[in-house]
């Protein structure tokens, strides 16, 4: 179910390029097009989920997915192991959360210090 006027729906149908990190049958994970960090990509569900405010209960498991495919993903990435690597995890939801695309996702910002934000 994708919605006409949202650009990570576009991504995911291809219609809009993207530098892809991960893909399976439920998420999509690619390049955010304005890095705040040596490491930073976004997770986002196939399905159009608007935010973390939209979120259902029955989509638990559907979350608990996209936690634990997260680590992986970093570690892929670059992003160190253990406490003195690691990786910073932001989902922002709604206008005064600072959400721009309507879209729900997951920065994963990573690598040495310092960063943008
Ligand atoms: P947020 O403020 O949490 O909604 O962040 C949206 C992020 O999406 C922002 O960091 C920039 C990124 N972004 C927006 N449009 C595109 C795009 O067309 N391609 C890619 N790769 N990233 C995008």
């Amino acid at each position: 179910m994708s919605h006409a006027d949202c650009i990570f729906c576009k991504i995911i149908e291809g219609k809009i390029p993207s530098k892809k990190v991960h893909e399976d049958e439920e998420f999509l994970a690619f390049h955010d097009i304005n890095p705040a960090a040596p490491v930073h990509f976004l997770v986002i569900p196939k399905r159009h989920i608007e935010s973390m405010q939209t979120l259902a209960p029955e989509d638990g498991p559907l979350l608990g997915r996209m936690m634990s495919l997260i680590p992986r993903l970093a570690s892929e990435q670059g992003c160190r192991p253990g406490p003195e690597g690691g990786f910073r995890l932001i989902a922002n939801s709604g206008k005064e959360g600072g959400q721009e695309v309507g879209h729900l996702h997951f920065h994963v910002l990573g690598g040495p210090r310092p960063w943008k934000i």
